[in-house]
Formats: C-alpha cells, sequence, structure tokens
C-alpha cells in the first residue's frame, strides 16, 4: 500500500490531522493499534482552548461540539480560606469550550468514515523505517500478515508509550521529565454537576477538581497518593474527601451517586527534542505529556496538528523545507504550556516534602491571585491558550 502521509495512532491528534489532510487532498493511513470501542472508552480530556474548538471547526467536526458543549467564561479557584472566580471572558475576550474527549474522538471518526477516510485498527508491532531517507516506510501485522505502507512522511500521533519516539537515535533525542508524587483519583458519575463553571479547590488535605461533561454527567478529582488503587476508594470515601475539599457551598449541594468509571492517573511533566527526525513527526503525547492541572494536553496535541499540518500542506504545495520549522514551533509553544501546568500544580497540589516555608509561598501565590487583576489575567490568557 502506498499514501503520503503515514499516520501512527488513532487518537484525536491522529484523527485529527488525517481530517485536515484529506480537506487539503492529501492522502493520509492512520494505524492504530487498538479497537475502535477502546479507543473511544477512555475517558480523559474536558475543556477545549478556543484554538482547538476553531480547529474542530475548521476541520469540519465542530457542529456537534457548538450543538452540545458548553461555552464556560469563567473558573473557580478555592483555597481553605477563599473562594473566588476568574473572570476569563473578561480578562481574555475568549472562553472555553467544556465537550469530553471522548465525543471529540467519536466526532472525528464519524467525520473519517463520512470521507472514506482509512483507519486500520489492531494493527500491531507497527515499526517505522528509512525515516532519515525520502522513502520511509512502515510495516505492521494485521490478522497475522506483514504489511507494509510506503509514504512520503511518517506522523508520529501515538501517545507517551508508542513507538515513533523511540525510533529517534538516541545521540539526537533528549528527554526532559519531572515526576510528581502523587496522583489523581478520578470518577464519573451520573450527577448534575456541583457548579456550572469549573473549581478548582487547594485544601490542606490536597487538591480536588469539579467538572463536568453535561447537565446530568459529573467529573471530580482528587489528589491522591500513587500507592492507592481505584479499588481503595469506594464512592463514599470519595465523595467523603471531595466534600472535605471543595468549598462548603459547593460541599453542601454536591448531589452524590454511583460512579460509572475510576481510575487513578499518575501527573508528569515530559517533553522529547527535537519533535522530529528525518521524515518523522512526533505530535501530541508522543512527544509531550503536562499534569492535567491545567487542561493543557488535548489543546496542545492540536497545536502540534496546527503546525505540522500547515507545514505539510505548505510542503506539498511546493514549498520546499516547509516542515524543517515544525520542531522549534511546536517545542516554542509546548515549552509555554509545560511551565503554565507546572506552575498550576505546584501552586494548588499538597507536596509531601512541603515544609512551613512552602506552605507560606503557596498560601500567599494564592493570595496574590485573589486579590490582583494582573495576575489572574495571567492565569486567564494561559487557560484559554496561547494563540498559535
Ligand atoms: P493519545 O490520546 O494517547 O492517542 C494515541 C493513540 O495511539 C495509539 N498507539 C498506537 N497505535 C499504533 N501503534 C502503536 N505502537 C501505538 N501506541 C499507541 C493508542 O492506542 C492511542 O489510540 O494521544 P494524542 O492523540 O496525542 O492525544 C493526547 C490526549 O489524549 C491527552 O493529552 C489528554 O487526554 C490529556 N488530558 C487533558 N488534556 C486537555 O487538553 N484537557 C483536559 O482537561 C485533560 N484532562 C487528560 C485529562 C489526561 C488524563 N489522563 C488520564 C492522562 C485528564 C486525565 C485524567
Ligand atoms: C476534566 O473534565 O476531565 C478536566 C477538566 C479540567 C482539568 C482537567 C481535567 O484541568
Amino acid at each position: 500500500m502506498r499514501t503520503q502521509v503515514c499516520i501512527i495512532g488513532g487518537g484525536p491528534s491522529g484523527l485529527l490531522l488525517s481530517q485536515l489532510m484529506h480537506r487539503a487532498g492529501i492522502d493520509t493511513v492512520v494505524l492504530e493499534r487498538r479497537t475502535r470501542d477502546y479507543v473511544l472508552s477512555r475517558i480523559r480530556a474536558g475543556v477545549l482552548e478556543e484554538g482547538s474548538a476553531a480547529m474542530l471547526r475548521k476541520a469540519g467536526v465542530g457542529a456537534r461540539m457548538d450543538r452540545e458543549g458548553f461555552v464556560h467564561d469563567g473558573v473557580f479557584l478555592s483555597t481553605q480560606n477563599r473562594g473566588f472566580r476568574i473572570d476569563i471572558k473578561g480578562l481574555t475576550g475568549k472562553s472555553v469550550m467544556v465537550y469530553g474527549q471522548t465525543e471529540v474522538t467519536a466526532d472525528l471518526y464519524k467525520a473519517r468514515d463520512d470521507m472514506g477516510g482509512t483507519v486500520i485498527h489492531e494493527a500491531l508491532d507497527v515499526c517505522p523505517h528509512d525515516l532519515d531517507t525520502n522513502a520511509p516506510f512502515v510495516t505492521y501485522r494485521k490478522d497475522g500478515a506483514e504489511r507494509r505502507i510506503d509514504c512520503d512522511y511518517v506522523a508520529g500521533c501515538d501517545g507517551f508509550h508508542g513507538v515513533s519516539r523511540t525510533c529517534i537515535p538516541n545521540a539526537v533525542l533528549k528527554e526532559y521529565e519531572r515526576v510528581y508524587p502523587f496522583g489523581w483519583l478520578g470518577i464519573l458519575s451520573e450527577t448534575p454537576p456541583v457548579s456550572h463553571e469549573l473549581i478548582y479547590a487547594g485544601h490542606e488535605r490536597g487538591f480536588a477538581l469539579c467538572s463536568m461533561r453535561n447537565t446530568n454527567l459529573s467529573r471530580y478529582y482528587v489528589q491522591a497518593p500513587l500507592t492507592d488503587t481505584p479499588e481503595a476508594w469506594s464512592d463514599e470515601r470519595f465523595w467523603g474527601e471531595l466534600k472535605r475539599r471543595i468549598p462548603p457551598e459547593a460541599a453542601d449541594t454536591l448531589v452524590t451517586g454511583p460512579s460509572i468509571e475510576k481510575s487513578l492517573a499518575p501527573l508528569r511533566s515530559f517533553v522529547a527534542e527535537p519533535m522530529a527526525w528525518g521524515r518523522l513527526f512526533l505530535v501530541g503525547d508522543a512527544a509531550h505529556i503536562v499534569p492535567p492541572t491545567g487542561a493543557k494536553g488535548l489543546n496542545l496535541a492540536f497545536s502540534d496538528v496546527h503546525y505540522l499540518s500547515e507545514a505539510l500542506i505548505a510542503e506539498y504545495e511546493g514549498e520546499k523545507g516547509a516542515t524543517a520549522g515544525y520542531s522549534d514551533k511546536a517545542l516554542a509553544r509546548v515549552w509555554k504550556a509545560i511551565r503554565f501546568s507546572w506552575w498550576f500544580t505546584t501552586t494548588m497540589h499538597r507536596f509531601p516534602d512541603q515544609t512551613e516555608f512552602d506552605q507560606k509561598i503557596q498560601n500567599s501565590e494564592l493570595d496574590y491571585l485573589s486579590t490582583s487583576t494582573a495576575a489572574q489575567s495571567t492565569l486567564a490568557e494561559q487557560y484559554v491558550g496561547i494563540p498559535y
């Protein structure tokens, strides 16, 4: 088989890239290791920056998001002593869209089907070859048979545990990492959200987040030790802990119910540089991970897709070397989101080795944030997303 761009990974970044390429007349094949049902059952991101929502519209997949998504103009932050709202819209003129990653992925799959795009599921042992030549190819196994796709470029959209990043020689690749000493225990429950906007809550017992998917589907998280397991957290224990950490007015009105999903996610900041090597381009979680506190992971994946799709389209239109700037352009934005997510995580969580001094600094940071319009503007500008 031959295609122009072979895309490894059928998550949101691989599918969006494929969709944008197709609309520009560029042929792609997407190779996904899992089944479609598995990919669609992963509960992950919930907040889209304005730029991400615009990209989905540009790709022709924004209609359901615009009908069913929720536009949020602000977020609440709370500390033990006070709660305050950050007026995102008032400070930036922009809003975010609450629309689940599961729905984004479902919309992208539907669009790919409608346009006759090729997405090969259960593609095993995917392996790119000859990436440093003008004739790369990708091999994989499907239904027991060995297969090969010849292509012009390979897009590594295969997430943090994918194969693409490992193809860049050790002498070229540099990795930067910070692992946080806690995780987020998250639940999904068929209950009305406690607040019409998100609540990010700092507390001496640890961080908590109140989020949502729709008017009867809530997503809540509490900071938990990495040594815990989801099984150690009965629903009763989860609701009790959440209520202690969020503002009393919210705790009093919180509607609880059985969880329909429960998982523990570790928190990490990670960047791999460069994001390109020969004819390979890394996109999204394959190249970088942020802790979820700033809701940046999926959004960063989409800004990578923006830079790469523009570069590939220019290259196919005859602009020689257009893809050469991809890694630097993408990384400049990536590092800003890495810094913001690190700062927001550090400001809102309890660290096991936190000293009294660290605690005072953290309190002071939140105090400043609650009273300074300049500080709130800084947060708001990054929360809605740095323009690209
Ligand atoms: P994905 O979604 O991991 O998709 C990669 C795909 O590649 C496949 N794959 C392979 N296919 C073929 N061959 C191989 N060798 C392969 N290896 C892997 C995988 O099966 C998969 O289908 O990466 P992508 O597309 O770059 O998308 C990234 C986002 O999924 C991720 O950044 C976000 O989910 C992060 N994230 C959030 N991001 C936000 O922007 N806003 C949020 O509110 C937000 N909340 C979150 C999050 C992530 C979380 N967890 C669980 C990590 C909340 C949580 C709890
Ligand atoms: C979510 O709804 O899953 C969510 C929202 C905001 C975040 C992280 C996760 O910062």
